[in-house]
């Protein structure tokens, strides 16, 4: 029944920020997707009778993908493979379910908060046995295997698996076990937080709106929130996970979930607003009118971590990207903890994490976790949030003002230039690489620069370095000018604009980040000439 199957190698099958992200017409090459699972396979040891978690994110290909894994899974020799009921896995819950069953292993087929269905995206990942994304020596190995690929092996069999029915059958000589998307990881949410208390806030005169972007959270937050915690049902909007996710784009922002953000700015807002992305990693966290900037979120939850049963006792450590800003630095420095800078990409806080150097973990890009699992976590985020408001009886803003009034406000702001032609992108950073030397020690719109680089990470754990991970300009009161392109895109490039500010004085904290941080985002344009070689004369999303 095990056939070896011949087959060239396909370009371009490198993992970028978080896996391998391709249009799904792409993916439906023959052998396309089938060349990549078997250079994962051959890239991570002895697979021999070990076991294998395998869900997504629910859009549009996860089934057909899903049946082709479970096919080579058995003919490579796994003794076992967990799926999410009906292929679902949210990426937070499949890093739940390796650790909890000590799988070897995970595939996660997401292309995250990237648009799905036939003429969109699809993705995959590879995951650790701690649960975490497979570290660049991972990827770097699955991508050499991609470009020699000769065979993969794939059972023959017409049956597929009934990915609806829970319990264990066998394929071949391994057993395929279908397990419920959302109990494990609940059972992890409750281990964490005060449940109590955040069932008597929800239960109370305060409202709350969650917006799911018809992804794969909608399970997780009703079964969570509203069956579990109390809150009214159609508390949690957009539901139902789609293969199209309902025509939109599933990105937590400003700009992509304009509905719940015209929710929470009405004259009847509720007290508290969230959103998560297609894969379920990722957070947006609203008060009423009110807009906290992940960054700010990640220095605000590390500020109250005190409040959570899980981290009452403190921190050992925060780890946030480079790019994001350095809120967190300074509740570090508080509380007297280190605080990390690594690369764009949550398999740089893996290491951290298993050697019990960082508790939390933070990127501007609408992703906080913690060491609960390797993954970013959207849902989680959220109850932290709830978790907070529910000891301490405030507003989220009024959270927020008591932050900046203690440590300073990093105005923060990050614009997007979408779908650049991939030369134009290039060019735009080599001509801030060109500058480096005349721009240190000058002056941009008022504030001295004190260094220009082009950032590289050496990890404390393993020593891997991994080098052209932004170019920043970092002024001598903190702030930065940094850009960088985006590796999760799929088509041309994306260039990311990450400007930060900081301000020490109360009175000038409550200003609009985009007026704030106006001569710098003119700065970086003069000096860049963004607008000029992208022909682009403003953002496509501003965050
Ligand atoms: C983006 C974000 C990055 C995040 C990555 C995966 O990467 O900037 O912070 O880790 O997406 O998130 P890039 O290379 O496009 O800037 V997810 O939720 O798409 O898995
Ligand atoms: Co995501």
């Amino acid at each position: 029944m095990c056939s070896i199957q011949q087959t060239t190698p396909f370009e371009g099958q490198k993992p970028g920020t978080s896996g391998l992200r391709k249009k799904v017409k792409i993916f439906q090459q023959p052998h396309y997707l089938e060349n990549f699972v078997q250079s994962v396979f051959n890239s991570i040891g002895d697979i021999q009778g070990k076991t294998l978690v395998v869900g997504g994110d629910g859009r549009f290909f996860n089934d057909e993908a899903i049946q082709i894994i479970v096919r080579m899974a058995a003919a490579n020799g796994f003794g076992k493979v967990l799926i999410g009921q009906d292929g679902i896995l949210s990426t937070p819950a499949a890093s739940c379910v390796i650790r909890k069953y000590q799988a070897f292993g995970g595939l996660i087929l997401s292309a995250s908060h990237n648009p799905a269905g036939p003429d969109e995206d699809f993705g995959i990942k590879y995951n650790m046995s701690n649960g975490g994304p497979a570290p660049e020596k991972v990827t770097d190995a699955i991508y050499a295997q991609t470009l020699s690929i000769q065979e993969y092996n794939i059972l023959n069999t017409p049956n597929t698996i009934d990915l609806h029915q829970k319990g264990s059958t066998t394929l071949g000589n391994m057993t395929v076990e279908i397990i419920d998307s959302v109990e494990d990881y609940a059972a992890l949410m409750a281990s964490l937080f005060d449940f109590n208390a955040i069932r008597t806030l929800l239960t109370s005169e305060f409202r709350m709106c969650f917006d799911a972007m018809h992804a794969v959270t909608g399970p997780y937050a009703k079964a969570i929130l509203e069956d579990t915690l109390g809150a009214p049902q159609g508390t949690v909007i957009h539901a139902i996970p789609l293969p199209d996710f309902g025509g939109g784009h599933p990105d937590p922002n400003l700009t992509y979930a304009k509905e719940l953000v015209d929710i929470m700015y009405a004259d009847d807002a509720p007290d508290f607003g969230a959103a998560s992305d297609g894969d379920g990693d990722r957070n947006m966290i609203l008060g009423r009118q009110f807009f906290v900037t992940p960054s700010d979120s990640l220095a605000m939850m590390a500020a109250q971590a005190k409040c959570i049963p899980a981290y009452q006792h403190g921190l050992a450590g925060i780890a946030r990207s480079m790019p994001t800003s350095g809120a967190a630095d300074r509740v570090a420095q508080a509380q007297n903890i280190p605080c990390y800078e690594t690369p764009t990409g949550w398999k740089f806080f893996g290491n951290l994490m298993d050697a019990g150097k960082v508790t939390l973990c933070g990127e501007e890009s609408f992703g906080t976790g913690s060491d609960h699992v390797r993954e970013k976590d959207g849902l989680w985020a959220v109850l932290y949030w709830l978790n907070i408001l529910a000891v301490r009886q405030q507003s989220v803003e009024n959270i927020a003002h008591e932050h900046w009034n203690t440590y300073g406000r990093n105005y923060y702001s990050r614009h997007d230039y979408e779908a650049v032609a991939s030369d134009a992108a290039q060019q735009v950073l080599q001509h801030v690489r060109n500058q480096f030397d005349t721009l240190a020690g000058s002056t941009i719109a008022g504030r001295e620069v004190q260094l220009c680089d082009d950032f590289s990470y050496t990890d404390p754990i393993d020593q891997s370095v991994s080098e052209h991970q932004g170019v920043r300009i970092l002024f001598k009161d903190g702030s930065r000018i940094i850009f960088r392109l985006s590796g999760t895109g799929t088509q041309g490039a994306t260039i990311r604009l990450y400007l930060e500010s900081y301000e020490a004085d109360p009175s000038k904290q409550h200003q609009d980040a985009q007026e704030a941080l106006a001569d710098f985002i003119q700065a970086a344009d003069t000096l860049s000439h963004l607008s000029e070689l992208t022909h682009m004369d403003r953002p496509t999303v501003i965050t």
